[in-house]
């Protein structure tokens, strides 16, 4: 899927913002040292990074780029609607469980749509994916439930901002259901809207009416979008750690595009995800904004300004002024295991950016004693890269497709089969 009309086109005036698509005019630039603390001394040591400097970066990344964690939920009470143990023509066991978050309100809440295969013993392991356009979208199966929440005007099947019949099945090409049961894999879906419609005059509706008033931008950390997209999966994995055929120790958090910043996010503040995966992510999520090249901070802030916290907007133009760049975030995931994977089409995101990200988390992977990327350039097109630090470029367009989720499962395999 693109949204970017800037994308398509190598250099292009799009909203007065010109992205650079010229490798000579990437500036030059220092990025900051995951492994120095904030009063410049060293990380020397795991504890050290642990104890001093992982809570620093977390912070500076609430301060500067997502905005403030949210609290727990005030109240959190699973209810499952649905529960099929023939699903998928037999393969699967279905289950749709509404997440809800405040007591006697039916919202904000949200759908999780779960299938585990059938025919492996569990408890298994498994991912958790945001959906774009609500979880009907993602399978054919006519017995998930439709979403009625508000949504973007662009998705197949959506009218007025909601989802009609038509949408079913409108993105199955977006995750490989069978296959990913096939593999012995759980796959978890929920509908980011349901957590905050992506839309600036909407975005405090649902989960953030819990928490902010109207007047919450005037705190320049104040939670952003992404954040509230990100504490939605981890009410997700809250119910998965309730669920007897998922492995909760083994759930990895996946995302495309902006879903692939939230996906990273998400990573970082919640170290129960067991794997961090974030496709085609692009600028704010896993690719370097000191590079400036394709879409920049001015330009996604301008674009959508209830993603990232107010504060984020003080680094338009000044990308250098940043006291994080995006291999940090990269970096929260360790020691577990994190992928990025880029698509060469996909410019705006920036695939070497990105790639660079990974390659610049090394450091703190080897702190921690896990292999960090394996391979020093980028590797050719459809080429695994595979250490504890996973990445992949894959021929092609912005998408999730079935050759990244192919990557995806491997990575998978290599490493949740791994003695804990
Ligand atoms: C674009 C945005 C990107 C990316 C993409 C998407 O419009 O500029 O940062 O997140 O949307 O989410 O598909």
């Amino acid at each position: 899927m693109r949204f970017a009309l800037c994308a398509a086109i190598p250099a292009v005036l799009c909203l007065g913002f010109t992205a650079n698509y010229d490798e000579d005019q990437v500036p030059d630039y220092t990025l900051p040292d995951p492994l120095v603390l904030e009063d410049g001394s060293p990380v020397p040591d795991a504890e050290t990074w642990r104890e001093k400097r992982r809570p620093e970066l977390v912070a500076l990344f609430e301060e500067h780029v997502y905005g403030r964690r949210l609290p727990d939920p005030p109240h959190l009470h699973f209810q499952l609607v649905d529960e099929d143990p023939e699903a998928l023509g037999g393969m699967a066991t279905r289950k749709q469980v509404v997440i809800h978050l405040a007591e006697e309100r039916d919202r904000p809440a949200i759908e999780l749509l779960l299938y585990t295969p059938n025919n492996v013993e569990g408890p298994v392991p498994g991912f958790i994916y945001l959906a774009f356009w609500g979880n009907q979208t993602m399978h054919t199966d006519p017995a998930i439930r439709v979403s009625t929440r508000w949504m973007r005007g662009h998705g197949t099947g959506v009218v007025d901002n909601i989802a009609t019949l038509e949408s079913r099945g409108a993105r199955v090409e977006n995750v490989p259901v069978e296959t990913i049961i096939q593999r012995g894999y759980a796959i978890a879906t929920y509908y980011y809207g349901d957590a905050a419609p992506d839309d600036h005059a909407r975005y405090r509706r649902e989960i953030l009416s819990l928490f902010l008033d109207e007047d919450a931008e005037r705190d320049g950390a104040h939670a952003s979008a992404i954040g509230t997209w990100a504490w939605g999966l981890s009410r997700g994995l809250d119910y998965l750690e309730t669920d007897d055929a998922v492995d909760h120790t083994r759930v990895a958090v996946l995302g495309h595009s902006r879903l692939g910043k939230t996906a990273l996010w998400a990573g970082a503040l919640d170290e129960r995800f067991g794997m961090v995966i974030s496709n085609n992510s692009g600028c704010g999520g896993a690719a370097l904004s000191r590079r400036r090249f394709g879409e920049r901070v001015s330009r996604i802030n301008d674009s959508f300004p209830h993603w990232f916290c107010r504060n984020f907007r003080n680094y338009n133009e000044r990308e250098d002024a940043l006291p994080v760049d995006q291999h940090m975030l990269v970096a929260l995931a360790a020691p577990r295991p994190v992928y990025v994977a880029s698509a060469t089409e996909d410019r705006w995101a920036d695939p070497k950016g990105e790639f660079l990200a990974a390659y610049h988390a090394g450091p703190v992977y080897q702190l921690l004693g896990e292999d960090p990327l394996p391979v020093h350039e980028m590797p050719e097109p459809g080429v695994a890269a595979h250490g504890a630090i996973g990445y992949h470029i894959r021929e092609g367009s912005h998408a999730i497709t079935e050759f990244d989720w192919g990557m995806y499962l491997d990575f998978a395999d290599k490493h949740f089969t791994r003695p804990l």
